[in-house]
């Protein structure tokens, strides 16, 4: 075989609850910001299709479990619903959530899936986001006590947590590129929220560690490799420096190390807009970093000095300190506008190996939307998805050479399991190693790529 990956490697897909659960009339969920969002401004999203319709796992996830066996899966991730569980935030539980969570874990479990388990994406219940969301200290303590909850409820069958999925994107998105509610873009809010969520998710893992339960905890990060125009330009290296520190190692570091990039704290100190915190927080960061390191990875970042003047009079964005390198020839992918860069994959798990002190790591999400996949319908009724074969087995050379040089990486996750609601772009882009039929009831079928991460997972490589 060309490449084996190590015994008991970690094989299947990620999805979230938001993305794939779907709303019934009586589930007892509340609101969460893309529910109210989408209420308000429906014209936002792809063809006016709302996270109510997303794929129905609520009702169909022992079916979808099924294929997910029929897919190779070994494991698993989806999010809970802080709104499903706690539909105000705070409060009461749902009991229907209690038992629907279970019994999809079970059900995982029962067929040999490991459940992964994350607390948070990207979906702030409407309660708190009315009270601020994480811009409010108060929505620290509330997901504290939600994450306190979920432990309590189900930490005895789950035994892999993560406090957050891709935490920067809240930050750049909510309230620096106006990409989703609330739709700000204000640099100090931005700094807050970003440093709201870093507690939150340290206070969760405290709160892991006190209950006893004999799992590991950890975060999932979008680690977007900043690499400069030209590496013998000492300019482009420093702008490529302080993007990195902007949108990776704002989290990276707390998360591993306990402590905030200087390079960042510096810039946040010279334009006043160091977060409001109380006196024990740092320590408590401090003091609680992960176990186990989720790497989601899509696109590296290309960046070069500044060449244009920085508008004084603006307000401050992390753009004042670099300008984005438009690299030309390089790869695309022209659906999702997303630069397909293989290597990449290995320098963040080199990265890792060299200055993370090699913790355990795994891909946590790796894939390619494609639009319109209806084209490589075959007449087997399948997609014929060549290129997501091409796409996956390119970036898992790259994790096994980075294996072979000694990073601790234990599996790889794709996104996603089934084609599912991607936040504004809908049903857009088709992520899935399974396709959702939106014409004809969710119907699900396994894409060609769907067979053959089978036979990489049945023969642990290809
Ligand atoms: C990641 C998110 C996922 C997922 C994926 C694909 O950033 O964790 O939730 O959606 O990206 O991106 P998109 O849906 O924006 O195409």
């Amino acid at each position: 075989m060309e490449v084996q990956f190590p015994e008991n490697f970690w094989w299947g897909s990620a999805a979230s609850g938001p993305q794939t659960e779907g709303r019934i009339a009586g589930d007892g969920k509340g609101e969460n910001i893309f529910d109210y969002w989408y209420s308000k401004e429906p014209e936002k999203f792809f063809d006016q299709v709302g996270p109510d319709q997303a794929s129905e796992v609520y009702q169909k996830y022992k079916e979808d479990v099924q294929l997910m066996v029929q897919t190779g899966h070994n494991s698993f991730r989806t999010s809970i619903q802080w709104s499903r569980l706690i539909p105000d935030g705070v409060g009461a539980i749902n009991p229907q959530a209690v038992a629907f969570y279970n019994h999809y874990f079970d059900e995982l479990i029962n067929n040999g899936i490991e459940p992964f388990v994350n607390l948070y994406h990207f979906d702030m219940p409407m309660g708190l986001q009315a009270k601020g969301g994480w811009l409010n200290r108060e929505t620290v303590d509330a997901y504290v006590e939600y994450a306190k909850t979920c432990f309590a409820l189900f930490g005895d069958k789950v035994k892999k947590w993560f406090t957050h999925n891709e935490p920067i994107v809240p930050v750049e998105a909510g309230y620096l590129y106006q990409l989703h509610y609330p739709e700000e873009s204000n640099l100090a809010h931005a700094v807050q929220v970003g440093f709201h969520e870093a507690l939150a998710s340290a206070l969760a893992i405290k709160a892991y560690r006190e209950s006893g339960h004999s799992g590991e905890i950890g975060i999932i990060l979008n680690l977007t490799p900043s690499y400069p125009r030209d590496s013998n330009n000492p300019e482009d290296v420093c702008a490529a420096k302080i993007a990195d520190a902007f949108f990776n190692r704002s989290f990276l570091d707390p998360a591993v190390k306990g402590t905030f990039p200087e390079e960042l704290v510096k810039i946040l100190k010279e334009l006043s807009i160091v977060p409001k915190m109380q006196e024990n927080d740092l320590a408590v960061i401090q003091n609680n970093t992960i176990d186990l390191l989720g790497i989601n990875y899509y696109q590296p970042r290309r960046i070069k000095a500044k060449e244009s003047a920085v508008d004084q009079n603006a307000a401050p964005m992390p753009e004042d300190y670099f300008d984005i390198y438009d690299m030309p020839g390089k790869k695309m992918n022209p659906y999702r506008g997303w630069e397909i860069y293989e290597k990449g994959i290995y320098d963040i798990l080199s990265n890792v190996r060299d200055n993370y002190g090699n913790l355990p790591c795994f891909i946590s999400e790796n894939g390619m939307g494609v639009e319109n996949e209806s084209r490589f319908l075959g007449e087997d009724g399948m997609i014929h998805d060549d290129y997501r074969i091409e796409f996956v087995r390119d970036h898992l050379r790259y994790v096994h050479q980075a294996i072979q040089e000694g990073a601790n990486c234990l599996g790889y996750h794709m996104w996603t399991c089934m084609d599912n609601w991607s936040w504004t772009n809908a049903y857009k882009n088709r992520y899935g190693f399974i396709s959702v039929d939106l014409e004809n009831n969710r119907k699900r079928t396994i894409k060609k790529s769907g067979y053959w991460f089978k036979q990489v997972s049945e023969k642990n490589g290809f």
